[in-house]
């Protein structure tokens, strides 16, 4: 097994995985890969040489691939999901706290980032602990946000009055037409670690099961300012050769959006979950 350097890119989220090639894993680093996705959350890897069939066998190493129903396909392989951003374009994808498709029923266990092309400087991604964030909350809040679920979906993005589709991404996205809802508990526990996590987010969160939206917008908002804060999070400078993995159910994440006039290209394939309760 390769001599592994570990170096945490903030108390509560997030692991650089030094000295590893992801074209050349043992069974001993995937293994140790896996703990520590489930252990921060995020792991990333520097100065790699993947190419597409490399990002592919990486991510089957960790688990199925699940594609993406909006993003738009890299036309070689339908694996992998292009998140791009042109020169000319002002909206990018995730340029808000969230986590990816929470509207499933199965939500996906997490993606795989592979930077292509970078701006010359901004687009860095902010992570955020959910486990942090919800531990920080009193007992008495804990106890009730126990007793509720939250209703996620899509629609408002990408469906046909979505806020993605009606903006200059909408031309390459796909899945316009599909519906989606699901129904989680707010608190989580998740499937590897046990932990107790806060799973509600601004993207796809649209309000708690049997309360109304006004109602349910004064709690869900408390919830975004805690995990929203900067204690919790850490941030991914990406450079040239950068691999990141996420996990979906203990972590937020954003895309800055702060390098107009620029192009930025990242290569995403997203890995199957399991239930959550
Ligand atoms: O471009 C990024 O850094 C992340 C975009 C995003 O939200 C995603 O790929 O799920
Ligand atoms: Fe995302």
């Amino acid at each position: 097994m390769t001599t592994i350097q570990m170096v945490k890119m903030s108390e509560h989220v997030g692991t650089e995985m030094l000295g590893l090639d992801l074209n050349n894993l043992s069974d001993g680093d995937v293994a140790a890969i896996k703990a520590e996705l489930a252990a921060r959350g995020l792991v990333v890897f520097r100065d790699q040489q993947i190419d597409e069939r490399a990002h592919i066998s990486f991510a089957k190493n960790i688990g199925p691939i699940v594609v993406n129903n909006y993003f738009p396909e890299n036309g070689e392989f339908p694996e992998i999901a292009e998140v791009r951003k042109a020169e000319t374009q002002m909206v990018n994808i995730g340029g808000g706290w969230h986590t990816d498709h929470s509207y499933d029923q199965i939500p996906a266990m997490g993606s795989i980032l592979v930077a292509r092309e970078l701006p010359p400087v901004g687009g860095d991604t902010l992570f955020s602990s959910m486990a942090a964030a919800y531990e920080s909350l009193s007992d008495g809040l804990k106890a009730t946000l126990e007793t509720l679920r939250a209703v996620h979906t899509a629609d408002h993005i990408y469906g046909p009055q979505g806020f993605l589709s009606n903006s200059d991404q909408g031309a390459d996205l796909k899945g316009r037409e599909l519906k989606t809802r699901a129904v989680h508990p707010l608190v989580i526990r998740h499937p590897v670690t046990g932990q107790k996590l806060l799973y509600v987010n601004s993207a796809f969160t649209t309000h708690i099961e049997g309360w109304t939206r006004d109602e349910s917008l004064a709690l869900l908002n408390y919830l975004y300012s805690v995990g929203s804060q900067s204690a919790f999070q850490c941030r991914l400078i990406w450079q040239p050769g950068t691999v990141a993995m996420w996990d979906n159910r203990s972590t937020w994440h954003y895309a800055l959006n702060d390098y107009h006039g620029h192009r930025r290209l990242m290569h995403r394939i997203t890995i199957d979950g399991v239930p959550i309760h």
